[in-house]
């Protein structure tokens, strides 16, 4: 006999109370229980043994094979039992736990000054229009009484659509600013007044810097009737200041030129950061300037089918990233459309 029964249950058993996963078990198994294991030994010596010993010790050595299997069987269940506890126990939830607030999504900070713009003046009786970003020469510039080789085309670098670029026989090109469908809206008026404000995105060919983007918003508005005037150009972008920047801004209008208006002014608020006195913000001018604007040009009526001796009209331009700008002290217009979440979240 390799060794005594007895002796072996023993050691085998401690070495199983041992085996702590399911790796050291199976190796026990092998061990004691497998084709070469102790066990089978034992089993295979009996043959060896005289004819008066083998009963007894057969008996005894089938009882602790019997025996061992039985506490593997327990022991295996232990171990997985203990195993699927520590597994529960690490991938608990605790249902009680209050849920992960979704984060709630913003409006563009362009966005929300575009709107905060197009509300102004929709509460001054101007409708809300948008129109194509791709667009004509014809309304882009030439309706905008700047024909072709124009110098004042010199004020706008284009990105040209038609293959041809600006030779084509009608070219196409990104809008370099929302004025073409005020050209729109005049054409399909039927020479009736008008009061539109118009948002929406432009492009220019230009190399970008703190304050030049090669895509960015416009909000521009027309207002055309019988009898307007600069004074009501004035009132107009006056109420619009306050509205946006406080009641207590004051603004001030210094002659500008664009091809389309005449005269051109642009409109600037005393600083909203010193009142004034000179800041940073207003580079110590105590003067910011924020929009242009001015008498719609006669021939820009007349090209549209208005009698510039009975109707009259005021338009104005601004860029609401600039407005953004100058309210939240941002330098670099292009934390607009650089898709930073830590620029954007902030709004
Ligand atoms: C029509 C007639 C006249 C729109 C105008 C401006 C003055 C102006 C710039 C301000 C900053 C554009 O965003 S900006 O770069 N615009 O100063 N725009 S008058 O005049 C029009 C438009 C359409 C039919």
């Amino acid at each position: 006999m390799p060794e005594r029964i007895d002796d072996l249950v023993v050691s085998a058993t401690t070495a199983l109370t041992a085996a702590a996963d399911e790796a050291a078990l199976e190796a026990w198994r092998v061990a004691y229980l497998g084709r070469s294991g102790r066990v089978t030994q034992i089993l295979r010596s009996l043959a060896g043994l005289p004819p008066e010993e083998r009963r007894a010790a057969g008996a005894a050595a089938n009882q602790a094979k019997t025996s061992l299997e039985a506490a593997l069987a327990a022991r295996e269940a232990a171990v997985r039992g203990a195993s699927l506890e520590r597994a529960l126990e690490q991938g608990r939830i605790d249902v009680t736990l209050p849920g992960r607030p979704y984060g709630l999504g913003r409006l563009h900070p362009t966005t929300q000054m575009v709107r905060e713009i197009c509300d102004a003046f929709a509460g001054m009786g101007f409708a809300v229009v948008e129109g194509p970003e791709v667009e004509w020469d014809y309304y882009n510039f030439e309706a905008l009484n700047i024909p072709k080789d124009h110098p004042a085309r010199d004020m706008w670098d284009t990105i040209w659509v038609s293959p041809e670029g600006p030779r084509a026989e009608q070219p196409m090109l990104m809008r370099t600013h929302t004025s073409p469908m005020q050209v729109r809206v005049m054409e399909a008026s039927g020479g009736g007044p008008v009061r539109v404000v118009v948002p929406g995105k432009c492009y220019r060919y230009e190399a970008t810097d703190a304050t030049h983007e090669s895509m960015f918003y416009q909000v521009e508005g027309l207002a055309v009737d019988v009898g307007i005037s600069m004074a009501d150009l004035k009132g107009t972008l006056y109420e619009f200041a306050r509205r946006i920047f406080g009641e207590q801004r004051r603004v001030r209008y210094r002659c500008d030129y664009f091809p389309f208006v005449e005269p051109g002014v642009e409109m600037s608020i005393d600083c909203f950061a010193c009142n004034g006195t000179g800041c940073r913000t207003c580079k110590q001018s105590g003067w910011i300037e924020i929009l242009g604007a001015g008498m719609v040009h006669p021939e820009v009526l007349r090209r549209q089918g208005y009698d510039p001796e009975v109707f009259t009209g005021f338009a104005f331009g601004m860029g609401p990233e600039r407005v953004a700008m100058l309210r939240h002290g941002i330098d670099d217009i292009r934390l607009f459309y650089a898709n930073d979440f830590r620029f954007l979240q902030q709004f």
